[in-house]
């Protein structure tokens, strides 16, 4: 199923994967890529250079959360916008202890018997009593062609061979089904109108009769993007509906056809995937993506991602008050410190800090962090580790590479020194206190 689709997701996924690093080229490339792959894939136009652009800019400034890697943060920031571009993780649920009655909608051809009794069968294996009403009366053999599928699936058919009535007959049947403890009714219609007007004109008809607590629009996946127009005077009409997508087995389009229908808001509930009685899936965005880009436990990697983000300052928190502070850690205190209240108030309250500076001093010190971004920017991982490291000649490349005088990274040393023995002295009393009270410890 949607092969083209997945073929050319997973090929630009690899090139990231497989990259020495990541850069601003590669992450326009990785664009590119998926705009081909989607645009291939009959996506429309417009929501392709959204999600692209998207993409491009979350990727080139997001940080990836402590952790997590550059390459990781990327897979996860385009798993997201698929996702996204595929409708909401809602779950429609049947009410328990009543009969749910199921309109069936769709034209000519879309797959609304086929879908009936793949849905009877379905719901029948996740626990649900399923009885199925035939109201085509308008294609010769329908009833028969119904009867035959739902066989398969031990659901019994209640159907009128000869009445031509088709709201009588939906009458009927609820009468017929009424007392027989059953959760879920679906009723198969006939699709006859070839356009959306006649379609909701009839489903008002049968709406009268059946007064249903669902209404699922049957659209063949063929027709691609064009999905829009059906799905949208669809939604705009049915206050409770859901939206099947059918025949994504065979169609190049598919991916087009469930982006438009999810961008008119309405939801897709399931998808058809061949003509088979068991060929049909509940449709989970999130889990149709992660297996379009082949990552089953993708999931897991959000998990993971946000786990780190609160894990990330947790342990950071521990490093600090154990004395055990790197580079990055001593960074990060005094900008989460200037973010949570004002520079002076962190640094009275650093151990180390408190002191060194007056308050007219502040402007400059603020400077002075701007710098010592460049400058911790420019260490290695090994050195930001283990600033102990930082030797003579280390110092020397470090401000070049930085772009200031060797004496500003002899000054971010000392103050990183400073804070780090007073840390181990005070125990960490004072840091954790502080970042409690910023809400970090
Ligand atoms: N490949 C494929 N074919 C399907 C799928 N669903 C339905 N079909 C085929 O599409 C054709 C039409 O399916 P039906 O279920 O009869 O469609 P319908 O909407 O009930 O048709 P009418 O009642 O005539 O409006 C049949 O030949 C089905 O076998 C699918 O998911 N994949
Ligand atoms: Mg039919």
């Amino acid at each position: 199923m949607l092969d083209n689709l997945k073929n050319g997701l997973r090929a630009a996924l690899k090139k990231i994967v497989n990259s020495s690093g990541i850069d601003e080229a590669l992450i326009k490339e990785l664009a590119k890529d998926i705009q081909r792959a989607l645009l291939q894939s009959d996506v429309n136009v417009k929501l392709v250079f959204e999600i692209t652009k998207n993409l491009e800019e979350r990727s080139l400034n997001e940080t990836p959360p402590p952790g997590l890697s550059r390459k990781d943060h990327i897979v996860k920031i385009l798993y997201d916008e698929l996702a996204k571009l595929l409708g909401t993780e809602k779950q429609y649920e049947f009410q328990p202890g009543k009969l749910n009655k199921v309109l069936m909608l769709g034209i000519q051809g879309s797959g609304k018997t086929t879908i009936t009794a793949k849905l009877a069968k379905f719901l029948t294996k996740s626990g649900y009593r399923v009885a199925v009403i035939g109201a085509d009366t308008f294609r010769p053999g329908a009833l028969t062609q119904l009867k035959t599928m739902c066989e398969k699936a031990n659901v019994e058919v209640y159907g009128e061979e000869g009445n031509s009535d088709s709201p009588q007959i939906v009458k009927n049947g609820l009468k017929h089904f009424e007392n027989s403890n059953f959760d879920v009714i679906l009723i198969d219609t006939a699709g006859r109108h070839k356009e959306e007007k006649d379609l909701l004109e009839e489903m008002k008809q049968i709406s009268k009769v059946a007064n249903q607590d669902l209404t699922l629009l049957i659209i063949d996946g063929t027709i691609g993007q064009q999905c829009y127009n059906q799905a949208e005077a669809f939604h705009k009409t049915a206050p409770v509906g859901g939206i099947i997508i059918t025949k994504l087995d065979s169609s190049a389009k598919g991916g087009g056809a469930l982006a438009a229908a999810s961008a008119t808001g309405a939801q897709i509930m399931y998808i058809g995937t061949g003509e088979r009685i068991d060929d049909l899936e509940k449709f989970s965005p999130t889990r149709f993506v992660g297996r379009l880009l082949g990552m089953g436990d993708i999931q897991a990697l959000l998990d993971m991602a946000k786990r780190l983000e609160t894990e990330g300052d947790e342990e950071r928190v521990k490093r600090i008050s154990h004395g055990k502070m790197n580079m990055e850690d001593f960074y990060f205190q005094i900008e989460q410190a200037t973010k949570a209240g004002g520079l002076r108030s962190i640094l009275d309250n650093m151990p180390g800090m408190s002191g060194m500076v007056k308050e007219d001093q502040l402007d400059a010190q603020e400077e002075k962090m701007e710098k010592w971004r460049y400058i911790i920017q420019s260490m290695t991982k090994l050195e930001k580790e283990d600033p102990d490291l930082l030797n003579a000649s280390r110092i020397k490349r470090i401000a070049r590479g930085a772009g200031w005088p060797e004496h500003e990274v002899k000054d971010l040393l000392k103050a990183y020194k400073n804070s780090k023995t007073m840390m181990k002295a005070s125990k960490g009393r004072q840091m954790q206190g502080m970042l409690r009270k910023m809400g970090l410890g």
